[in-house]
């Protein structure tokens, strides 16, 4: 019988699950390398904590290793249904407020070594979290995806700490009464896109106009393993950000509110680092609840022990 001890929070909405003790020994190389072990050999703890039975497609895990760069305090690796994220902005959130509630941080900066580079998180004293994300640009404009039975859809390809593709919705309601509907849509573009040219995309965001006041748009968010973030994606609103900046529609320092389809937000900004390259350091802000602390037991003549793996697992790019 082995025990992992988690804390549950939610930011906006989205899941997070903290392994605070009993995770795989990863090494101590780079947080990169330290990612692909987890993900050659030990894929079944991955299984065994966010997939049903104790988990579910919609939750995130958030791996706490020793950092590997010095200037960090603590490294994270982030998980999902399917395999290893590069960077998780609700997951930062929540691994932030997770931690504050367990007494091992208190307000103030947090450097935390992640896969993809070193993120800067600050907890504020009205609980608010704000991640200084990992530089995020856009790779392609106006690439158009062959969506069989929908036909072309254009949109951006961006990096944000994960690959996205950013389209308009059009007419398309973002709503959550629509969410299967978004979720075949947006699969299919992930598929035609893979298809054609652009393997690395594996999220794919649509926006529409805002509901909530302040806020400047909407977005429904497809994750790698076709569950859909409950918050507006921090990643996500980051490669946002790149495109917006790339097209001059935000400026150095102004502040974009990002709606997501439940109705939670993200409040961002960006500090450009290299106009050449249309490269941006973005900030997130955020909130995100505990909402338990409990301990996994997975016990090997459990048949279910390692998860019911109701997607296929998502193949590393080499
Ligand atoms: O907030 O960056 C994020 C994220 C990625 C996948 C789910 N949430």
């Amino acid at each position: 019988m082995r025990n992992i001890r988690v804390i549950d929070s939610h930011t906006g909405g989205e899941p997070t699950r903290l392994v605070m003790s009993g995770g795989p020994d990863l090494g101590d190389g780079e947080l990169s390398e330290r990612a692909r072990v987890f993900r050659e050999n030990f894929d079944a703890y991955r299984s065994a904590i966010v997939n049903e039975p104790r988990g579910s497609d919609v939750m995130v895990g958030a791996l706490l290793v020793p950092p590997s760069r010095p200037d960090c305090q603590l490294g994270v690796i982030f998980f999902n249904n399917v395999g290893v994220l590069g960077m998780c902005g609700h997951g930062t959130v929540g691994v932030v407020a997770s931690l504050a509630h367990a007494g091992q941080l208190k307000t103030g900066a947090l450097r935390i070594d992640t896969p993809v580079g070193a993120v800067d998180a600050r907890l504020h004293d009205n609980g608010e979290v704000e991640v200084a994300n990992v530089p995020s640009y856009r790779k392609s404009r106006a690439v158009t995806a062959d969506v069989p039975g929908h036909g072309p859809v254009t949109g951006d390809v961006a990096w944000g700490g994960n690959w996205f593709f950013l389209a308009d919705g059009g007419d398309r309601a973002i709503e959550l009464s629509q969410v299967d509907a978004l979720t075949e849509f947006t699969w299919r573009i992930r598929q035609a896109l893979n298809a054609q040219g652009h393997p690395e995309v594996d999220h794919v965001e649509l926006f529409g106009p805002p509901r909530l006041a302040g806020a400047d748009s909407r977005n429904f968010v497809l994750c790698p393993g076709k569950a859909y973030d409950r918050s507006p994606c921090g990643t996500g609103t980051s490669a946002k950000l790149a495109c917006l900046a790339a097209d001059g529609k935000l400026a150095e320092g102004e502040e974009w509110v990002q709606e997501g389809i439940v109705g939670s937000h993200f409040r961002g900004r960006f500090r450009w680092i290299d106009h050449s390259t249309g490269t941006i350091a973005p900030t997130i802000v955020g909130r995100a609840w505990v909402i338990s602390e409990s301990t996994l037991l997975l016990d090997p003549a459990d048949p279910y022990c390692w998860g019911i793996r109701t997607q296929e697992r998502r193949k590393p790019l080499e």
